[in-house]
C-alpha cells in the first residue's frame, strides 16, 4: 500500500467539499438517508476501474449524475460507480472485492469492503449506513463522520463566538502593548503572553476549519466570521516577533520562530526562549523589561512600509530612542520625507498622551 501523509490531508479537504449541503451529491445521500437506504459508493475513473479486478459482476452505465438516479440505484443491493469528479455514473450492483488482507476496523461488511477499497486503491468511497443513518467518507488511509449538520452548526457558531472575545481582548491588550512600547520599557511576559494568545486563535481557527468546509453552503458565515478574527493576525504576530526577538531578524525567521511557538506547548518559557532569551525561570523572567525595535508600530500605527521601517530601525534600534527624535532627523533616514517624518512624531506623541 503507498504511503500517503500531507497531501491526503490537504484532498481530503477537497472530498469534504464534494459533499457538503449545497452540492448535488449531497442532495442525493440526504434523500438515501431520509428513504432509510444504504448505499456504498466509490469514486474512480473510468480506466482505473477496468484494470482493477477489485470490481466484479453489476451492470455498466455510463450515464451524467443526477441526484435523482443515484437514489434509485441505491435500492439495489452491491455497490456504485461514480468517477472522480462525480460528473458520472458509471456502473451499479457492483460486488467488491478487495485484498482480505488489507486491515479495517468496521464491522459490518459495508464498511469494511469501504475502507479497504479505499486503503488498496487510493480513492475516495462513501458508505452511507442504513442502520445508524450516518455517512462516513474514507479516502486513502483517511476516514470521516459527517455529523448532523445543526450539531456542525453550532459546534461552529459556538467556537467563533469564543474566538471573537478572545480577538476583542487580544486586540485591547495590543492597544495597551503601544502605550507601554512609548515607555520603552515592557515586560517580557507580556509580550510572551500575548504571542501565545495570538498563536492559539490561529490553532483554534485552523481545527474548525474542517468543520466549516463540513457545512458547505452554510457554513458561509461562519466562514466570513472567522475571515473577521484572522484579519492582520499573522501579520500581528510576525511583527510581534521582529520587534522582540533578542537578535534582529529578517521575515522569513520571524515565520520559523512562529511556527516553533505555535508546535510547542503554549508555555511562557518556550516562547521567550523561541525568542531567543535565556532566562532560567519564570520568576526571573518576569522581571525581565525591554525594548521594541518598533516595526508594529511603525506599520500599524503610521501605515510605513516594511523596506522603510527597517531603515528607521537601523538607524534608532529601539523605539524608546525613536519617540526622543523629532522630525528633521528623522527626514534623514531614507525613504522617509517630511510628510511621513511628521506622521510618525505626531503618532507617537498621541499615544504617549493616552498614557497618561
Ligand atoms: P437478500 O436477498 O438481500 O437477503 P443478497 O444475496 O442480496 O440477500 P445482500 O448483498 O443484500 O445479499 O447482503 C445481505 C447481508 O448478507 C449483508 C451482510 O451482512 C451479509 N453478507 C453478504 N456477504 C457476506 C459475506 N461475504 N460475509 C459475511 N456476510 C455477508
Ligand atoms: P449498514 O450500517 O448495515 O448499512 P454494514 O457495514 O453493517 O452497513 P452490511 O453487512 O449490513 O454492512 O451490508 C449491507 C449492504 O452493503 C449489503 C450490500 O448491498 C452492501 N455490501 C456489503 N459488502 C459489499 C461488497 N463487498 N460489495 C458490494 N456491496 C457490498
Ligand atoms: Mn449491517
Amino acid at each position: 500500500m503507498p504511503d500517503y501523509t500531507e497531501q491526503t490531508t490537504q484532498d481530503i479537504l477537497e472530498k469534504i467539499k464534494l459533499l457538503s449541503p449545497g452540492t448535488k451529491l449531497r442532495r442525493a445521500l440526504d434523500d438515501i438517508i431520509h428513504a432509510q437506504l444504504g448505499a456504498l459508493i466509490v469514486f474512480i475513473n473510468e480506466d482505473d476501474m477496468k484494470n482493477s479486478n477489485v470490481f466484479q459482476s453489476g451492470f455498466r452505465l455510463d450515464c451524467p449524475f443526477t441526484p435523482e438516479k443515484l437514489y434509485e440505484l441505491s435500492k439495489m443491493d452491491g455497490a456504485i460507480v461514480m468517477d472522480e469528479n462525480a460528473t458520472k455514473i458509471l456502473a451499479a450492483n457492483v460486488h467488491l472485492v478487495p485484498d482480505p488482507s488489507i486491515p479495517t476496523s468496521e464491522t459490518g461488511t459495508r464498511h469494511r469492503t469501504a475502507e479497504r477499497v479505499a486503503k488498496q486503491l487510493g480513492k475516495m468511497v462513501v458508505a452511507i449506513s442504513k442502520r445508524r443513518n450516518v455517512v462516513t467518507l474514507y479516502y486513502r488511509d483517511r476516514k470521516h463522520v459527517f455529523e448532523d449538520i445543526n450539531f456542525v452548526l453550532t459546534k461552529v457558531g459556538q467556537t467563533i463566538n469564543a474566538l471573537e472575545r478572545f480577538r476583542e481582548s487580544f486586540d485591547r491588550d495590543l492597544e495597551r502593548l503601544d502605550e507601554i512600547e512609548i515607555e520603552g520599557r515592557v515586560p517580557l511576559e507580556f509580550v510572551c503572553e500575548l504571542l501565545i494568545r495570538g498563536v492559539e486563535i490561529n490553532t483554534i481557527s485552523a481545527n474548525i476549519q474542517t468543520s466549516i468546509i463540513e457545512l458547505g453552503n452554510e457554513g458561509k458565515l461562519a466562514q466570513l466570521r472567522l475571515r473577521e478574527v484572522l484579519s492582520d493576525l499573522d501579520e500581528i504576530i510576525k511583527l510581534l516577533v521582529m520587534d522582540y526577538s533578542k537578535k534582529e531578524v529578517t521575515e522569513e525567521e520571524a515565520a520559523k520562530i512562529t511556527e516553533a511557538i505555535t508546535k510547542s506547548e503554549h508555555k511562557i518559557m518556550n516562547v521567550s526562549k523561541a525568542l531567543g532569551y535565556d532566562v532560567p525561570n519564570i520568576q526571573q523572567l518576569s522581571e525581565v523589561r525591554v525594548s521594541p525595535r518598533g516595526y508594529r508600530i511603525l506599520r500599524n500605527e503610521v501605515h510605513i512600509p516594511m523596506n522603510i521601517s527597517q531603515n528607521v530601525i537601523k538607524s534608532f534600534h529601539s523605539i524608546d530612542k525613536l519617540v526622543k527624535t523629532n522630525a528633521s532627523v528623522l527626514q534623514k533616514v531614507d525613504g522617509i520625507g517630511s510628510k511621513r517624518a511628521k506622521a510618525i512624531v505626531k503618532r507617537l506623541r498621541e499615544i504617549k498622551k493616552r498614557r497618561v
